[in-house]
């Protein structure tokens, strides 16, 4: 899964995709690279951000769905319900949904539906993460959100640094085969995150790239069904590699 932030203010790539043009031109490489499917994004979600108008959001994603729409599967990273029907409507067949509640809206719609796990909301919700059994906690409400969704295609991902400590994330990591062992498939975003600048010697976003094909190639030797990337073509070899 590549990612395709339309936004001004994502944490690693934001602003270089808000012109629609650039936008799909960038999805579009991503395609050439092996993405299997592009996630597009109108909101920031990373830890702080301020939450941006569902008008907002559907003014900057709307045209490069509809663009790319043609070319590749598209999921809707979003946590608002009228994004992600119009972004159906727009040719969305994924429902990308940090907040996990939206798997009525892929229901109505036949499509899939991605149940994310976030401790809190993203303004707060690195300040004091806390779980007595995160790997438990975590699995627990991802089984009961799928379960209960009437939705023929559910994923399930754990959220890797939304609300969750270094610690949080490690132990996620090194206990995904629980998650997989759900039977659902599991979906798993590391990709240039804040806790591998921590791992290594404090790297900014834009030099995270050994950390984020490492921890792709964890998830998916663990089991992991997708990956969610923004450096497409690395991530791709080395889950080529594994398969070797
Ligand atoms: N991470 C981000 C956004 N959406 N969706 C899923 N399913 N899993 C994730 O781990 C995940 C996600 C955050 O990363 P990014 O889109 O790069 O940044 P921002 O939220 O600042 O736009």
């Amino acid at each position: 899964m590549g990612v395709l932030n339309v936004t001004p203010d994502s944490f690693s790539d934001g602003g270089r995709w808000l012109d629609p043009d650039a936008a799909v031109e960038h999805g579009l490489r991503m395609v050439a690279e092996g993405a299997d499917v592009i996630d597009v994004g109108g909101e920031s979600t990373r830890p702080g951000a301020e939450p941006v108008s569902s008008d907002e959001e559907l003014r900057r994603v709307l045209p490069v769905v509809e663009a790319l729409s043609g070319h590749v599967r598209v999921s809707i990273d979003t946590r608002h319900a009228e994004v992600a029907e119009a972004a159906i409507q727009a040719g969305a067949t994924l429902v990308n949904d940090v907040s996990a509640s939206l798997a009525h809206v892929a229901a109505a719609a036949g499509a899939g539906w991605v149940a994310m796990h976030m401790q809190g909301d993203p303004r707060t919700m690195q300040q004091a993460p806390a779980y007595d059994d995160v790997v438990a906690e975590v699995r627990a409400f991802l089984v009961e959100r799928a379960d209960a969704a009437e939705v023929t295609e559910v994923w399930i991902d754990p959220g890797i640094g939304f609300g969750k400590t270094m610690a949080h994330n490690l132990s996620l990591l090194r206990h995904l085969d629980q998650l997989v062992a759900t039977g659902y498939p599991v979906l798993v975003g590391t990709s240039r995150k804040g806790f591998l600048g921590k791992l290594t010697d404090n790297a900014p976003a834009d030099d995270r790239l050994e950390a984020s094909v490492a921890t792709a190639a964890w998830a998916i030797a663990q089991g992991a069904g997708m990956v969610r990337a923004h450096d497409v073509a690395p991530t791709v070899e080395a889950a080529r590699l594994l398969d070797r």
